[in-house]
């Protein structure tokens, strides 16, 4: 009687203990960063230039920004920044500023999270020049989170 009490003691402590380490691995930060995110880069005032965004979560839960254009002058700057709105209607005043594209590359850490970034509510800009700053000759939205399709797995060959 007392060995089967014990027994049983024995078990309970085990499911709990077992249900204690399952909700502290759900609680804890997964490991898995963010992910990385492709944004198309759509050319505006008829400038020519296209390419993509490539936005990534970095391992300190910043978010690195590269910008690959094509149609550029290889000697081209240009500014580009983060700005809130979409690339229909963007807030003037940039959010983020990021490194200037020159001859259509740029690389930046952004001090935000990627997910912070994925409202919906955010653009990537690049201007013609600092002197036609008013120009914009390339944009693309940031998607919101819930808009992105789920990356599939590689499939194991
Ligand atoms: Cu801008």
């Amino acid at each position: 009687m007392i060995r089967t009490l014990l027994a049983a003691a024995a078990l309970v402590a085990a499911v709990l203990t077992f249900a204690r380490v399952q909700s502290l691995a759900v609680d804890a930060p997964s490991g898995h960063p963010a992910g990385a995110v492709t944004v198309p880069i759509q050319a505006q005032s008829n400038s020519g230039q296209v390419g993509v965004a490539t936005l990534t979560s970095t391992s300190d839960n910043q978010t690195q920004v590269v910008i690959q254009l094509t149609g550029a002058a290889a000697d081209s700057q240009e500014p580009a920044h983060i700005h809130v709105g979409t690339c229909a209607k963007l807030d003037p005043k940039p959010t983020y500023p990021l490194t200037t594209v020159v001859g259509g590359k740029s690389t930046t850490t952004v001090a935000v999270p990627l997910k912070s970034l994925m409202t919906g509510g955010y653009a990537i800009n690049v201007h013609q020049s600092t002197a036609n700053i008013g120009t914009y000759v390339a944009c693309g939205n940031i998607p919101a989170a819930g808009q992105m399709a789920a990356t599939p797995e590689p499939a194991s060959t």
